[in-house]
């Protein structure tokens, strides 16, 4: 697998570096993707279940639904494409990590700052009242927690479609992208906005954007670099090779 001269020798020279990350990045470590097509989104319709209609319209569904992934996300484990992705933390003056994923991985991974710009799926609250929910989310046949303040239901922090995305994550993300030097845009389709409107963001600053990524996505021609490989490939080589070449 060859990564080019141009890409380590910008990284090489850069102080200041940003990754954007998507389900792609975990897809290794067996957690599926959203618009693969054996994706998530592949028997569901996003609109029905990422959405603040879906859960209103059928919560039992909906919650069903992400305590499915919760399940998938407990049994799977950082792979090296995340490990990669934190040991590049201490390898810049300034380096910022933005997630569309809600997983956690790259904090189990090691990574100690993470933007996440869609929430995290781990951590609960109530859809009225909107209280932080600590407890019991594994209820006899998936029954759906109620919020002990107010009786509302319980959701995961997740940011649903039509939802405003955190304004610190996403304020923080975009600094990122239009002070860095060299800008990642990994495993994500780039179709979910404003999060897909970061890479080109960073490029009109004058970033150097590499795309990992084995499919092409409608930013691929846009890329400095498209590397047609799975994350967990790419990623480790990139690291080897700078540590190779410090
Ligand atoms: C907002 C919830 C505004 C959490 C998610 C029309 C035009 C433009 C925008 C819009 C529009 N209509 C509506 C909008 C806005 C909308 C949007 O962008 N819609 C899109 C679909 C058109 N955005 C929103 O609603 C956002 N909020 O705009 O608010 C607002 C303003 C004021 C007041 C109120 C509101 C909210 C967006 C967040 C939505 N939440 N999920 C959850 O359930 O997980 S989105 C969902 O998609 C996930 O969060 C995921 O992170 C996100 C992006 O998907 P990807 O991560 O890219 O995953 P995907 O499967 O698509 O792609 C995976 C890629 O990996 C593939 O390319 C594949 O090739 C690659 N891959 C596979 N294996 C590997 C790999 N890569 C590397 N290595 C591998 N091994
Ligand atoms: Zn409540």
């Amino acid at each position: 697998m060859i990564i080019p001269d141009v890409l380590i020798n910008r990284l090489k020279k850069a102080n200041n570096v940003a990754i954007l990350t998507g389900a792609g990045v975990s897809a290794e470590s067996g957690i599926k993707t959203f618009r693969d097509p054996d994706g998530l989104w592949a028997k569901f319709d996003p609109r029905e279940l990422a959405s603040v209609d879906g859960f209103m319209s059928n919560p039992q569904l909906v919650w069903e639904w992400y305590q499915m992934r919760v399940g998938v996300i407990n049994d799977s484990k950082p792979n090296p494409g995340h490990f990669a992705i934190a040991d590049m933390e201490n390898m810049f003056d300034v380096f910022t990590l933005i997630t569309q994923n809600v997983d956690r991985l790259h904090q189990q991974a090691g990574s100690k700052k993470v933007l996440e710009l869609h929430g995290n799926i781990v951590e609960n609250h109530c859809f009225s009242c909107k209280k932080p929910f600590n407890g019991e989310t594994n209820l006899p046949d998936q029954q759906l927690p109620k919020c002990p303040e107010c009786g509302g239901n319980i959701r995961p922090n997740v940011v649903w479609f039509g939802e405003m995305l955190p304004v610190a994550a996403l304020n923080n993300a975009e600094l990122a992208a239009e002070a860095c030097d060299v800008f990642f845009t990994i495993g994500t389709s780039t179709e979910v906005y404003p999060a897909a409107s970061l890479p080109l963001m960073a490029q009109r600053n004058g970033a150097f954007v590499v795309e990992v990524n084995p499919n092409q996505t409608s930013f691929s021609k846009k890329a400095d670099v498209q590397l047609a490989y799975p994350s967990g490939i790419a990623m480790p080589e990139i690291v080897r090779i700078l540590k190779e070449q410090k």
